[in-house]
This record gives structure tokens, C-alpha cells and sequence, in this order.
């Protein structure tokens, strides 16, 4: 008898990243190399923002490390690699008539003729949160529509034509929820504005930009370069605290405000009611041309998933949450999952496998995982030879990526979801957002002090399943 594996042979596999958190080379590296500052410059240099004061500039080193990067992803067995386009590294000063980077160009020209060299399908983000900086300082970035809109659009099209002819697998927009509340509503990320009318704003305005530009992708680029486009959208699991009904229904609703309001609109053409009801007025609405750019803008679901939380109905002044309680316990004193370093960040697997369910069945979409992973708790607080004990058995991580592997398995062979890609985040430790270089979700340890890189464990355990588990050609 022969057992039939469960995933396609076009299966894509492989790691993520994202440019601002891994390409800093030092301030000096990044002078020369011609990249425009982003917000998240600025936001480095004030003080405060960052917990360790660590800053963009210097990361990873993937700028001048990135050969060696490639090549260590494909030996360890991915056969595709998630990264992400840094706007101000092409256009510096982020607008539709500022003049473009070539250093900046000729970099992605070789990250991804390194990619398609080795055997590695550059799976590519063009928008992970580093804006411009000038064009906030021009218009307020997102909150501008038509400005944003335009500029978006043009930086979309620019690299449609540098890469296109090369790159088959596009995303718009990481986690356009990131963008609007961290950035814009609670101030936790850049540029880090605190208000309760700016979300709903930039929210929107992330959608229009994303399906004006992928609208572009598909009239002028898809034909003749044959590659598809979508967007990729952070949602975790919410799991009603127990069986009654406000429980329950919390959990749409906190569900509703996290993924619903990004993908009611673009792929059921709608806004969830619970947010209308909530927001009111301050829900921008949607014209009709715009609600007919967004219809059909994204060619598959994008999902960036982490944990779990168990939710209720007990009123919380989290609005974003729609005003539901997000917690882990459950009614009989229990928790659910393991604690990560991060206190948001539980390893929640049948919570993952609830969710690809729930996607599917909603959107109706092929499922891309474009993002799903890990930090240890206390992984980061270890010395350097701590840590090269560690690395040969990040045993937490193992655990999580096995947890949630077997979950998607599942998800696919008995559910019935179809989903076909799956990337690690993150590929190399890296640069947490304002958390700075503390937090390590790499399967490949970095020290910070030589750039040097050392798989974990991981790394490798990860890339066999899927060896293990899809179908040959
Ligand atoms: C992803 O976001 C990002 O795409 C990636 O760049 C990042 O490095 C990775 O996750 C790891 O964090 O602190 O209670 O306000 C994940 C989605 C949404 C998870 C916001 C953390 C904050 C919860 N994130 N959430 S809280």
C-alpha cells in the first residue's frame, strides 16, 4: 500500500524575512548602499521606541551577507524563500517622480538571480512597514489616500518591470493590521501615532493601495510575465472561552476586527457588521469604484498566523479587539499552550488547524502560509556560549514547528483546506520591530557581533517535513 503524501508537489517551502529587519549592515554599509531612510529610521532614533535601542541600520547584514544566506537556505532543503522589497532602497524618497536606486536595484536583481540560481522561487513582499520616511514628512504617508495611492502604486509598477520577468509570486502588503494600529492607533510601532480615528483611516487606504496595485499586476503584467498577486493578512486563532453565547459570539468579533476587516472587504466585498456597528462614522466608507478595484484584488488568502487566545465577552477599552477580553486561560483554571519568550505568543497547534478551517470555508480561497513561527523563552537572554549549546537543539522551537506542521497537515489531509505554501518565520534571528534585536525567532542563530550564522536545530527538522511530506513530481 502506498501512502499518498499530503501536499502537492508544487508545494512551496521555506523561510521568511522582511528587508528592514534583516539587511542592516551599519550605518556605514547603509550610507553607501543609497537606501532612503524609512519611518522606522526615525523611529530608531527616538529615544524610547526601540526596548534595546537597537536600531534598523544594523541588523543582519543580509546586504552584503546575502549570498551566503541563499546558499544556506538551500542546503538546508527550502525550495522557496519569502523576503521583502525595501521601498526607500528603490526610491529613496518614496514618490512617483523621485529618482530611483540603482545600488538598491542591482541588490534585488541579485537576491533573486541567487535565488532562481540555487533553486530557491523568491516568493515577494513589496511592502513590510518601511515607508519612505519622506513621504510621511511630505504627506502623513498612509493617511493621505491619494497621495499614498499614487506613490504606492508607482513603486508597485517599478518593480513589476525591474523583477517581473523573474518573480511569479507577489504580495502587496504584510499585515496591513500592523500598519494601522501599531502604527497608527497605539503608537507601539512607526510612526507610532496614538489615535482612534487614524486605523480606520490607514486601514482603508492599505486596501485601496493594495488593489489599485494589484489591479495594475493583473491588466499590464500578469499575461505575458504569468505571475499571481495577493496580500497577507496577520490573524490568530480566537477561541470562545467556553460555550455561551456572548462567548461566542466575542469571538467573531474580536476574529471580525483582527482579519474581517481586511478580508470581508476584499474578498466578500463588505466590512464585518460588528465593526460598523461598533465604529460607526468612523469606518470610512468605501465608493462604489473602489468597492468594484477591491473585488477579486487579492488571487489568494495570505495568512501570517502565531497563536491562539481564549476570548470573552467581559468589556475591555481594547477597541481594536472590539472591546473583548483576549486572554489564554479557560473556564476551569487551565492555559492553553506553551509560553514564548513573547507574552502574545502561545504554541497553540489545534488552534491553528480551527483557523486554516475557518479561512477556507470563509474565503474561499487557496491558503498561502506565508508566515508562522517562534521565539523561546529565554532564548535571547543567553550568552554566547549558551547559546551555541542551544542552537544544535532549540527544542522549543522543534516542538512548535512540529505542533503546527502536523496541524496543517491535518488541515489539508482530513479537512480538506487547500493550502499551498508554508514559510518559517523567521530564517535568521533578527530585528524585532520596537522589541530591537532581543526577541530570536530565527531557525538560524545570528551573533550580532560577527554577523556570523549558525543553523539550529530547526532549521533542519522544519525543511524535512515537508521533504517528507510532499508528493514527488
Ligand atoms: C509578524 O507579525 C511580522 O510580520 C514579522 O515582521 C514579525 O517579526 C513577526 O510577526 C514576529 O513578531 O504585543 O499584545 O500588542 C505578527 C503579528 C501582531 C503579532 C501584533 C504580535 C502584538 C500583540 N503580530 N501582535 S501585543
Amino acid at each position: 500500500m502506498t501512502i499518498t503524501p499530503a501536499l502537492p508537489s508544487d508545494f512551496l517551502f521555506g523561510f521568511a524575512t522582511a528587508a528592514a529587519q534583516i539587511e542592516g549592515g551599519g550605518a556605514e554599509a547603509e550610507r553607501k548602499s543609497g537606501r532612503g531612510d524609512s519611518i522606522w529610521d526615525e523611529f530608531c532614533d527616538t529615544p524610547g521606541k526601540i526596548r534595546d535601542g537597537t536600531h534598523v541600520k544594523r541588523t543582519c547584514n543580509h546586504l552584503e551577507l546575502y549570498k551566503e544566506d541563499i546558499a544556506l537556505m538551500r542546503s538546508l532543503g527550502a525550495n522557496a524563500y519569502r523576503f521583502s522589497l525595501s521601498w526607500p532602497r528603490i526610491v529613496p524618497m518614496g514618490g512617483k517622480g523621485d529618482p530611483i536606486n540603482q545600488k538598491g536595484i542591482d541588490f534585488y536583481n541579485n537576491v533573486i538571480d541567487e535565488c532562481l540560481k540555487v533553486g530557491l522561487v523568491p516568493f515577494v513582499t513589496l511592502y513590510h512597514w518601511d515607508l519612505p520616511l519622506e513621504l510621511f514628512k511630505r504627506y502623513g504617508g498612509w493617511l493621505n489616500k491619494a497621495r499614498i495611492v499614487e506613490d504606492y502604486t508607482n513603486y508597485a509598477k517599478t518593480c513589476f518591470e525591474l523583477f517581473g520577468d523573474r518573480v511569479k509570486h507577489w504580495l502587496t502588503f504584510n499585515e496591513p493590521w500592523c500598519t494601522a494600529v501599531l502604527g497608527h492607533g497605539i503608537g507601539q510601532f512607526a510612526p507610532g501615532h496614538v489615535s482612534n480615528t487614524e486605523p480606520w483611516i490607514v486601514g482603508q487606504n492599505l486596501m485601496i493601495a493594495h488593489a489599485s496595485a494589484a489591479k495594475l499586476y493583473m491588466r499590464e503584467y500578469k499575461a505575458h510575465q504569468g505571475g499571481m498577486i495577493g496580500i497577507t493578512l496577520n490573524g490568530d486563532w480566537t477561541d470562545p472561552y467556553d460555550e455561551s453565547p456572548e462567548n461566542i459570539e466575542a469571538a467573531q468579533r474580536k476574529m471580525d476586527f483582527a482579519v474581517g476587516w481586511f478580508a470581508d472587504v476584499i474578498y466578500l466585498g463588505r466590512y464585518p457588521q460588528s465593526m460598523v456597528d461598533i465604529l460607526g462614522d468612523r469606518l470610512p466608507k468605501f465608493t462604489q469604484e473602489e468597492l468594484g478595484l477591491l473585488k477579486d484584488s487579492s488571487e489568494f488568502y495570505g495568512c501570517n498566523t502565531y497563536t491562539t487566545n481564549t476570548i470573552r465577552a467581559t468589556r475591555t477599552t481594547d477597541e481594536f479587539a472590539g472591546y473583548t477580553k483576549m486572554a489564554f486561560d479557560k473556564p476551569d483554571g487551565t492555559e492553553i499552550g506553551v509560553k514564548s519568550q513573547l507574552g502574545w505568543l502561545r504554541d497553540v497547534p489545534w488552534g491553528f488547524r480551527r483557523l486554516l478551517n475557518y479561512l477556507y470555508q470563509r474565503y474561499k480561497r487557496p491558503i498561502y502560509m506565508t508566515e508562522n513561527g517562534w521565539a523561546i523563552k529565554g532564548e535571547s537572554s543567553l550568552s554566547r556560549a549558551e547559546a551555541l549549546i542551544m542552537i544544535t537543539d532549540d527544542e522549543g522551537r522543534v516542538q512548535f514547528y512540529d505542533g503546527y506542521t502536523q496541524a496543517l497537515k491535518e488541515a489539508v489531509q482530513i479537512d480538506g483546506v487547500d493550502v499551498r505554501s508554508y514559510f518559517g518565520w523567521s530564517f535568521l534571528d533578527n530585528f524585532e520591530w520596537a522589541s530591537g534585536l532581543g526577541p530570536r525567532f530565527g531557525s538560524v542563530y545570528v551573533d550580532y557581533e560577527t554577523f556570523e550564522r549558525i543553523p539550529k536545530d530547526s532549521a533542519t527538522t522544519l525543511m524535512q517535513f515537508f521533504k517528507d511530506n510532499i508528493a514527488s513530481k
